[in-house]
């Protein structure tokens, strides 16, 4: 026989298994952000996981859509994606979505979607999946219990912490601030937690308006839970020399030395994993997933050498018991289903 034989063999053979990859179907996707994408971490995040999988997968096609700050517009805008009719799947996050996306989806009986952030059991066109809060709560509220009894720079005498954020909302009040509220009282009872409501997730001014007089009454660290209005407490908390915890992503780099912790959300990871399953036709459709600190998917961000060199060794120390407790399951905070 002759010797090249078995190379055109193996040449065949390649271009055997490859074809369905030059075959593959487009599969478009609309990413529906419920608000403007910039100073929301938990939306950039959604962005950069499907973008990471569109990298993997030639034939995704992503659109962009911002919702903007007008609430009541959001229906007609996931509607008119539905409508388009070219779309394979709405990628959208935040937990008023879920709700959104079944009334549009009634219209719509072919459109998938999928909802980071969210939890809706059994719709047929609709995958949900939502981190477990109060543990993303009891991180932020156990190291601002450690930060107010420090004797770190910025701290005042008085045992006062605060929290700022844009809106109300269920995961919010039932959620997030419980846990928060049992993460200072873990480290001391006599904590007092001043909570301020901003109304909107991009008046900045108002946010420093907030943090400041908090600051005056003795809070000492804020955690911002506001989006782009998070800007102000950030800015108002750096002139004073007081501190801040951020929510979702880890930011230290916006403000060293005033962004003392970061409680954060694999939102990264949790999307470009869904993308990907979806892409392969294994995503389950009419499933709610609960991720938590378990799973790797809420953590605190802790290895960043602008919170080791910020925060005291003391703090750090004992805040790296809990979070240990956490992310082993020896410490248990469930969340509710909701
Ligand atoms: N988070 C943001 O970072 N930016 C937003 O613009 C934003 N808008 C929201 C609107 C509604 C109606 C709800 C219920 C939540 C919103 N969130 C927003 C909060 C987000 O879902 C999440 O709770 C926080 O990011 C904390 O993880």
């Amino acid at each position: 026989m002759n010797g090249r034989f078995p190379g055109i063999l193996v040449v065949f053979f390649t271009l055997l298994m490859a074809a369905p990859l030059f075959a593959a179907q487009p599969v478009n996707m609309a990413i529906f952000v419920p608000g403007v994408a910039a100073g929301s971490p938990i939306y950039e995040q959604m962005i950069s996981g499907a973008q990471k999988a569109a990298a993997e997968f030639p034939n995704l096609q992503l659109k962009i859509v911002e919702g903007g700050f007008n609430q009541a517009d959001w229906p007609e805008t996931v509607t008119s994606l539905a409508a388009a009719g070219t779309f394979d799947y709405i990628l959208t996050s935040n937990p008023s979505l879920p709700s959104i996306c079944a009334e549009v989806g009634k219209s719509f009986p072919k459109q998938k979607f999928i909802c980071m952030d969210g939890y809706l059991p059994g719709n047929p066109q609709i995958y949900t999946l939502k981190y477990n809060q109060v543990e993303q709560g009891y991180l932020a509220g156990y190291l601002a219990g450690l930060v107010t009894k420090s004797s770190m720079k910025g701290a005042t005498a008085e045992l006062k912490v605060g929290v700022i954020v844009a809106q109300e909302y269920p995961a919010l009040t039932r959620e997030i601030l419980p846990g928060y509220r049992l993460g200072c009282a873990a480290v001391d009872p006599r904590i007092s937690v001043d909570y301020r409501v901003i109304g909107n997730w991009y008046d900045a001014g108002k946010g420093a308006d907030l943090a400041n007089s908090m600051m005056d009454a003795g809070v000492d660290v804020i955690l911002s839970i506001a989006g782009g209005a998070g800007q102000g407490v950030i800015k108002a908390a750096q002139k004073r020399g007081r501190y801040v915890e951020y929510f979702d992503s880890n930011a230290y780099k916006l403000a060293p030395g005033t962004i003392v912790g970061c409680a954060i959300v694999a939102q990264e990871r949790a999307v470009y994993e869904a993308v990907q399953k979806a892409m392969r036709g294994t995503l389950l459709l009419g499933s709610a997933e609960i991720v938590d600190a378990k799973g790797g998917y809420v953590d605190f961000a802790d290895k960043d050498p602008l919170y080791i060199d910020n925060v005291a060794a003391d703090v750090r120390a004992k805040m790296a018991e809990v979070v240990k407790k956490l992310t082993s399951g020896a410490l248990k905070l469930p969340a509710p289903q909701m």
